[in-house]
């Protein structure tokens, strides 16, 4: 799943992609590279961001998402808003990534009404600026899957016609708990539903490689997801889609 951010303020690559003219050659490119699919993203949810009213969401979102749709690439759209998703529903979005973990009951019956897959992340509150004061588990593991479980269950029994989980790596956890969450990810595989691991270029990753720069975080990127990969990741969340691809073809070529 290749990042395509199209917000002024995302950690690693805001701005770089903001026009639709922009997102397009980069989701061209990102399927050059070997991308399976595109992940639209109108509004930063890094610890801290600021959040973003609907309509200025929306109107960095639909120009890219118009673009892109005729690429022929499924495409899913990261947003909390029920009302972003119902309109990206409408032109055509292919899934939904919902880092607010359905905690709003309209982003279930939206795709359930679509018939459209979802994302559904962990994160400990629905709020980027305070998920981080709120990095504090007995048991990180357990604590994710009994929310993405839950979660799950609600959103299957509202029609939605299937579910990804996403234990949210960063998202109000530590280098501790996102540790121990990519260590024990096949327990999250083992609830039964496919798993996405999103380590892409993250704070994680540049506290274990001493890499400040978030677009030089490739290597550890890619180390990441091939442990994430091994434990049962189906879907990785990544900005560099061709070392990624390269890393895989390997890893297949090795592991079947
Ligand atoms: N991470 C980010 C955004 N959306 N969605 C899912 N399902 N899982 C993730 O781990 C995830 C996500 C944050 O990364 P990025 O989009 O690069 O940054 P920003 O939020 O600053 O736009």
């Amino acid at each position: 799943m290749g990042v395509l951010n199209v917000t002024p303020d995302s950690f690693s690559d805001g701005g770089r992609y903001a026009s639709a003219e922009a997102a397009l050659e980069r989701a061209r490119t990102m399927i050059a590279e070997g991308a399976d699919l595109l992940d639209l993203g109108a509004e930063s949810t890094r610890p801290g961001a600021a959040p973003v009213p609907a309509a200025e969401e929306l109107r960095r979102l639909l120009p890219a998402l118009e673009a892109v749709l005729p690429l022929g690439v499924p495409v899913s759209v990261d947003t909390r808003k029920p009302e972003v998703a119902a309109a990206a529903l409408e032109l055509g979005a292919h899934l939904l990534n919902d880092v607010g973990g359905l905690r709003d009951p309209r982003m279930a019956r939206l795709a359930a009404r679509h018939r459209v897959p979802v994302v559904i992340m962990h994160s400990p509150v629905d709020d980027p600026q305070t998920m981080m004061a709120r990095a504090s588990y007995r048991d990180v593991v357990a604590e994710v899957s009994a929310f993405l479980s839950q979660q799950a269950r609600a959103a299957l029994a509202a029609g939605v016609p299937q579910v990804v989980l996403d234990p949210g790596f960063g998202f109000g956890k530590r280098l501790e708990h996102n540790l121990e969450l990519l260590r024990r990810l096949d327990e999250i595989a083992a609830l039964g539903h496919p798993v996405l691991a999103g380590l892409s270029r993250k704070r994680t990753v540049g506290e274990l490689t001493g890499v400040t720069d978030p677009e030089k975080r490739v290597c550890g990127s890619v180390a990441a997801h091939l442990a994430a990969a091994r434990r049962g990741a189906r879907l990785l969340r990544v900005h560099d889609v061709a070392a990624h691809a390269e890393a895989l073809a390997v890893e297949w070529a090795v592991e079947g």
